[in-house]
Parts: structure tokens; C-alpha cells; sequence
């Protein structure tokens, strides 16, 4: 009997910054809506799903920042979404600003979580990688000032066995490091849902811009293949506040082909039925991590942060701070 899951990647289009929660909610249901219909078992939605991608500002009012956040989940704004996936019987992957009171301290990550078809959180994330900068760099054209806004996940990149398969979720950037879904190979992953914003400008080399596209789909499609799992990658895409984004949202086999992919930079939704079984073929075989790994020849990879210098005749132990890159955008000489 295939273990076969119905999975729909939900795109979302612009979010303006003065759109309210209920209108970004109301859409959301609507695709879900959409999904139910077309017999998705699951709906993946994208990354700060409920609000337009704030790191692009520099923002100094902490309250205007908490007004990104959400010191809930389900709060009164995402209810609707939870109630409704409960009527209709389908799960969600779902990407917010999470705002948590510890020890008396406000805490502020990028997050997801996944959500059973019975309106419950089977699942949380909070994002590893977070790409940018932390400080106001007024000579970019725009922001992306996750450094600032959030900590760096502490969860790790756990897996949850739940719709009959083992899913794994990550976030936007995170798609850019074998590692992340390496952790979660190791762990037996069938499914790895993620949601990202990315902008096809990008400031600091922005000879890349015209890769954008071409880099987010080889890394996912690689990070399918290399671990034998799905993939679905969902965008917020289009021109949100002035900022052109990636669109491209995609459900990737464990062989590394997409076999859905969404054709506009607006809300959109794509379905793919989803055999977990299909992932054996590839970790049973060419990626047969227990019989082809040498973790012992990996030891540089969890010792070790950043880069070493490249020499002739062998590699130097330098570290190389980005700053005194040679020719680098600092303009070391
Ligand atoms: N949201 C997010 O992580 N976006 C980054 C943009 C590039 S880094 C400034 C990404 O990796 O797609």
C-alpha cells in the first residue's frame, strides 16, 4: 500500500505593509479552500506568512517591530485559519514572526509550524540560518535585517512522524545549506516543507541577481535528491513595497525533479501527490547514508564556522575574516 500524500504549495502574492491580518487570513483560506478541494491531505503556506516581509526596513519604534509578531499561536487573527483547516480536514505548514515572554525577556524568532488535520501543532521550527545584517546599512536599496529582528533558532531541525510520514520543515534561507536537510536526512525525512522570501536584487553582489531563480531551485532540487525526500518550497513572490521577489514555488521529487511548479508571481496553488514510499528508492540506494557515509573525513564541518584560505600546494588553516577578503566589496587592497 503507497504511503501517498496529496500535498498543495500555497504562493502567496505581495503583502503590503498595511495590509491587515484578517485580509492576508482571509486569502490563506481561501487557498486552503482551494487545496481541500482538489483532495490535499496538506497545505504548505510561506515563510512570515501573515505580514509583509518587515526585514526590508529599518524600523526603531519596538512596537511597530512587536506588530510583526505573533505572542500566539492560534492568536485571535489566525484562528479562522486553525478552525477552518479542522472543518475541512487538512493540515498546514505555516510561516510567522514568533514573539515568546522567557524568564521575563521577549524573545523573537523567524518560525513555522505544522499543523495536523485536526487543527493541532504536530510540529515547530524556528530558523537556523538567518541571512543579512543587524545594523541600519543605509546604502542598500532596501533592508534585510533578519540579523537584528530575530535569534537564531534553537530548536535545531527536528522531524515529526505525522500524516503518515516523516516530515521536516526549514525556512527560506535555509535552503541554501546542505546541512540543513543533511540533519534531517540523517533523521529519515520524507517531506520537507519550507516557505522563503527572496528578493531578486540582491545588494551586496547583485551580478547574481539574474541566478536567483536558477540558484533557489538548485538547491532544493539538490537537498531532494542528495537525501531522497520531497521537497515543497513555497515563495512569497511578486513586487511587495517597491521589492521584486522570486516566485517559483515548487514540489520536488526524492529524485530531484519538480513535478509542480507555480507559473505566476501571485497567490497561487499547485497540488502533487506524494509517495513517502518513493524516498527508499534514493536512501536505499545511491544515498545509502549507513552503507556510503565517512562521517570521520566530515569532522571540519561541525568543528569548524568559517572559511580557511586555499593555497598552492595545500589548504592553510587561515581563517579568513570577510572583511580583509581580498578585492572583496570592503575594498581591501
Ligand atoms: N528570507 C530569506 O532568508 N531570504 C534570503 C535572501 C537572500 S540573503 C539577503 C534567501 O536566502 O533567499
Amino acid at each position: 500500500m503507497p504511503r501517498q500524500l496529496r500535498v498543495a504549495a500555497a504562493q502567496s502574492g505581495p503583502v503590503a505593509r498595511n495590509e491587515p491580518r484578517a485580509s492576508v487570513v482571509a486569502r490563506m483560506i481561501e487557498l486552503m479552500r482551494e487545496a481541500r478541494g482538489l483532495k490535499a491531505d496538506l497545505v504548505v503556506f510561506t515563510e512570515l506568512a501573515l505580514t509583509t516581509f518587515f526585514p526590508r526596513w529599518y524600523i526603531a519604534d519596538p512596537d511597530e517591530i512587536d506588530s510583526f509578531f505573533e505572542s500566539a499561536m492560534p492568536d485571535k487573527a489566525t484562528r479562522p485559519l486553525f478552525d477552518e483547516a479542522r472543518r475541512l480536514g487538512i493540515g498546514f505548514y505555516l510561516g510567522y514572526g514568533e514573539r515568546v515572554i522567557e524568564n521575563g525577556v521577549a524573545r523573537r524568532f523567524n518560525s513555522s509550524i505544522l499543523v495536523d488535520d485536526r487543527g493541532r501543532i504536530a510540529g515547530k521550527y524556528r530558523k537556523v540560518h538567518l541571512p543579512g545584517h543587524s545594523e541600519h546599512e543605509p546604502w542598500r536599496p532596501f533592508q534585510h535585517l533578519e540579523k537584528r529582528y530575530f535569534e537564531t533558532g534553537n530548536l535545531g531541525f527536528p522531524v515529526f512522524d505525522v500524516f503518515g510520514g516523516r516530515m521536516g520543515m526549514c525556512i527560506c534561507n535555509d535552503r541554501r545549506w546542505p546541512e540543513t536537510f543533511r540533519v534531517m536526512g540523517l533523521q529519515g525525512v520524507e517531506l520537507v516543507m519550507l516557505g522563503y522570501n527572496t528578493p531578486v536584487h540582491y545588494p551586496p553582489a547583485p551580478q547574481h541577481d539574474h541566478l536567483q531563480c536558477f540558484h533557489n531551485h538548485l538547491v532544493m532540487q539538490a537537498a531532494a535528491y542528495q537525501n531522497g525526500t520531497w521537497v515543497v518550497g513555497v515563495a512569497k513572490a511578486g513586487r511587495e513595497e517597491g521589492c521584486d521577489m522570486i516566485g517559483q514555488s515548487c514540489i520536488i521529487a526524492p529524485t530531484g525533479e519538480i513535478v509542480a511548479q507555480c507559473t505566476t508571481l501571485e497567490d497561487e496553488l499547485i497540488v502533487a501527490d506524494c509517495d513517502l514510499d518513493r524516498c527508499r528508492e534514493i536512501q536505499q540506494n545511491i544515498f545509502n547514508f549507513g552503507l556510503h557515509r565517512q562521517p570521520q573525513a566530515y569532522q571540519l564541518i561541525t568543528d569548524t564556522k568559517g572559511n580557511f584560505s586555499i593555497t598552492l600546494g595545500g589548504c592553510s588553516k587561515i581563517p579568513l575574516n570577510p572583511p580583509l577578503v581580498k578585492g572583496g566589496r570592503n575594498n581591501v587592497p
